[in-house]
């Protein structure tokens, strides 16, 4: 018999139903035996069976085609959108009863945890590709609910690119790689996307959002979540409310610089994922809160903007989102394609209390998600996958199928039938049967797009209009970017006449940077997705002026920023530092849940001032500034003269600064601050033992220093010098 070792990593110790369920299938090698996958012991995994030690290997050898052909069959289909992705376990608790609104039960039952997992993604490029790719990134939430799963499969964008489903083929063959060349890889900056987007102006609030910082999240923990189409809540008196459902990250939104992102995918492509994992292993578990925007039937065509399109949002200021519950995600997957690569979602499994509406991008969505599992996961079983299958019993008259691993015991497998007493019997509404709402529809059958679905500008100026000027500024800096890589003229010049009917101030703007005119009539670049026989007067987009000026919530420079969790902090120091100076900013950091690591000319450990040992996490060889959100530079004379003398640090500094990240310093070093680009660009009063402005703290008092610098680092970033004050790095 195998002898017990003890497991090489602990478990995880954290629990719920779903992980539970998920342990009868997982394996723990500890003091077992190899064996072949029939459960034979294998003796000699080294060598193939041969006509003696020099060969010829012998076909009888069915260890070795065992493993090869596993070995060969190791990979499936990629996600044909969202292949790179990431995802963890959690729970869902709800804060009070929706039963007013819901019978969904897991939003009845404020003592239920709902166990969730949680995937995040890129959309455009492949498994992989760089986590900071400016894209949307999907939000995915599987509930395991005692009603069955219910997946919320939304994006950190509330708005799309297209109103019907019928054109997502299109927009995705734009966005990939181009055809010919496959390249580039998750990016939107070419030809073939622009081309596709000049010539559908329903995009043109997505293109907002996806040019915005939205699209190069700090960390997956810091995005927001949305369902994006309109989505039914029923209660159990059958009574119907729309609904916008939202997640609220707890540690605010934030996002990194253009330049850093370019950077972040050279030094760590897996950035997003590893942040997530770290997070999760540190016990500092990412928190989201579920908002609900609820609109009674009755206000169906209340607003300005149709319910049903899925470009449009309804602004904050007119439906509150209401927090109604709280995400916590607290365990890593034991094993990524197990579970990260192999979880289903579907916008079409929903629970009782939960239903669609006719948004026709969420309508085709509804069929395209199981569509897409049967290749992906090879046969209609997939639901029986670990990570897929429910924590409640799943009883049918489906049978068969490829990789089927139900034993369906009985003659019966049809309904309705005597010989197995009718079971498995259809469950009433009140002993939660599903029943779809019977909504009304008395209509022609017709292929048109409703009338109601023409305004494509107003809330793509009202976006723009909601941004802080910092925010502006990236917006039109990344449209004068991904224009500026389009090879052919006449799509800029499609997209100035876009951007023109969007706003003047963007157009022009993007037009200086292309060296280019803003088209004298923008009104003539019309939507060209049209069908043959229509008349594209009826196609035209129409001009509508929003009644909101400004909406708060679509603004990042309005999001919390009182806290420093998690956030990553780097401590520039060699031989001789300061070890006071070092550890007092260090625990004052640690103890507010920041991340702190010393960085040094070379690994293993430093001597301070005083003779003791600081160990060194990284080097400046592999460290690099893009993947922390602030650094410090603590005293110790010897200490400031070689971190003055090392290039590498000069430059983390001078890269901090233009990503407007918080900078400190001991008084002791201002000489290496004066080594810097921007000590010349500091204001004159600049003096030590005094905050600066502007994110840049230096001081004697290491306690008063680590004060400020933690208030400074809970800003995130000082985006208002980013232009003023503008340093090579
Ligand atoms: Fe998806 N989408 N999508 N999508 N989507 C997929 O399903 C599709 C759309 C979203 O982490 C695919 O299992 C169509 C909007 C996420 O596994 C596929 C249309 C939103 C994920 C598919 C849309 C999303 C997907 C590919 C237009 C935001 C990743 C693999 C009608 C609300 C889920 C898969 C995960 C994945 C189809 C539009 C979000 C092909 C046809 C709008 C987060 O079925």
């Amino acid at each position: 018999m195998a002898t017990k070792k003890t497991p090489a990593t602990a478990v995880t110790p954290l629990s719920n139903a779903k992980v539970d369920d998920l342990s009868k299938n997982t394996v723990d090698p500890a003091g077992t035996h190899l064996t072949n996958n029939h459960g034979l012991r294998i003796n000699d995994d080294q060598n193939s069976l041969k006509a003696g030690p020099r060969g010829a290997t012998l076909l009888e050898d069915f260890l070795l085609r065992e493993k090869i052909t596993h070995f060969d069959h190791e990979r499936i289909p990629e996600r044909i959108v969202h292949a790179r992705g990431s995802a963890a376990h959690g729970v869902f608790k709800v804060y009070e009863s929706l039963s007013e609104i819901t019978r969904a039960d897991f939003l009845n039952d404020v003592a239920a945890e709902t166990p969730v997992f949680v995937r995040f993604s890129t959309v455009a490029g492949s498994r992989g590709s760089t986590d900071l790719a400016r894209d949307a990134r999907g939000f995915a939430v599987k509930f395991y609910t005692q009603a069955g799963n219910f997946d919320l499969v939304g994006n950190n964008i509330p708005v799309f690119f297209i109103q019907d489903a019928i054109k997502f083929p299109d927009l995705i063959h734009a966005v990939k790689p181009e055809p010919d060349n496959e390249m580039p890889q998750a990016a939107s900056a070419h030809d073939t996307f622009w081309d596709f987007i000049s010539l559908m102006p329903e995009s043109a609030h997505m293109i907002m959002w996806v040019m915005s910082d939205r699209a190069i999240p700090r960390s997956y923990r810091m995005m927001e979540g949305f369902g994006v189409h309109t989505f039914r809540l029923i209660n159990s008196a059958g009574k119907a409310s729309f609904v916008k459902f939202h997640w609220k990250p707890l540690l605010g939104v934030h996002s990194v610089a253009w330049d850093e992102a370019q950077n972040i995918s050279g030094k760590d492509p897996d950035f997003h994922r590893r942040d997530l994992w770290d997070a999760i292993e540190s016990g500092a578990f990412p928190e989201w809160e579920l908002g609900i925007q609820v609109i009674p039937e009755e206000d169906e065509h209340k607003f300005e903007f149709d319910l049903l399109d899925p470009t449009k949002l309804v602004p904050e200021e007119l439906v509150p989102v209401q927090r109604v519950g709280k995400m916590t995600l607290n365990r890593n997957p034991d094993n990524f394609f197990a579970e990260t690569e192999q979880v289903a979602f579907h916008v079409g499994h929903v629970v009782p209390g939960i239903d669609f509406t006719n948004d026709p991008l969420l309508q085709g969505r509804l069929f395209s998600y199981t569509d897409t599992q049967l290749l992906r996961l090879g046969g209609p079983n997939f639901h029986e996958i670990p990570i897929n299958r429910p924590v409640v019993p799943v009883t049918n008259n489906q049978r068969d199928g490829h990789m089927r691993q139900t034993i369906n015991r009985g003659k019966s497998s049809y309904n309705p039938n005597t010989i197995a007493n009718n079971e498995p019997a259809q469950a009433k509404a009140a002993d939660g049967g599903f029943v779809s709402y019977s909504e009304r529809i008395d209509a022609r059958k017709v292929r048109e797009r409703s009338d109601s679905f023409f305004d494509h500008f107003s809330q793509a100026r009202l976006f723009f209009n909601s941004q802080s000027d910092p925010e502006k500024n990236h917006i039109i800096d990344a449209l004068t970017f991904e224009l500026g890589k389009v090879k052919t003229l006449a799509i800029r010049e499609r997209m100035l006449g876009i951007l023109a009917q969007i706003d003047d101030g963007i157009a022009t703007a993007v037009a200086y940077g292309l060296g280019m005119h803003v088209p004298q009539h923008p009104e003539q670049f019309t939507n060209q997705s049209i069908p043959a026989d229509a008349d594209p007067e009826a196609y035209r987009s129409v001009q509508v002026e929003s009644s909101l000026l400004k909406s708060e919530a679509l603004s990042m420079a309005n999001t919390v920023k009182d806290s420093i969790k998690t956030r990553k902090v780097a401590i520039l120091a060699a031989d001789g530092v300061n070890e006071k100076s070092l550890n007092t900013v260090k625990d004052a950091i640690v103890a507010q849940g920041g991340v702190v690591e010393v960085i040094a000319p070379r690994l293993g450990y430093i001597v301070s001032e005083n003779d003791k040992q600081i160990h060194v996490d990284q080097s400046f060889l592999t460290a690099a500034s893009v993947l922390f959100d602030a650094v410090y530079v603590p005293g110790g004379t010897n200490s400031v003269a070689t971190i003055e003398a090392e290039a590498d640090a000069i430059h983390f500094l001078n890269e901090a600064f233009k990503h407007c990240k918080a900078i400190a310093a001991d008084e002791q070093a201002m000489q290496v601050l004066e080594a810097t680009y921007f000590s010349k660009k500091l204001p004159p009063d600049f003096s030590d033992d005094s905050v600066i402005s502007e994110g840049i703290v230096v001081s004697g008092n290491a306690k008063k220093l680590s004060e400020q610098f933690i208030v400074a680092i809970a800003q995130h970033r000082f985006w208002e010098r980013e232009k003023p004050r503008k340093v090579p790095a």
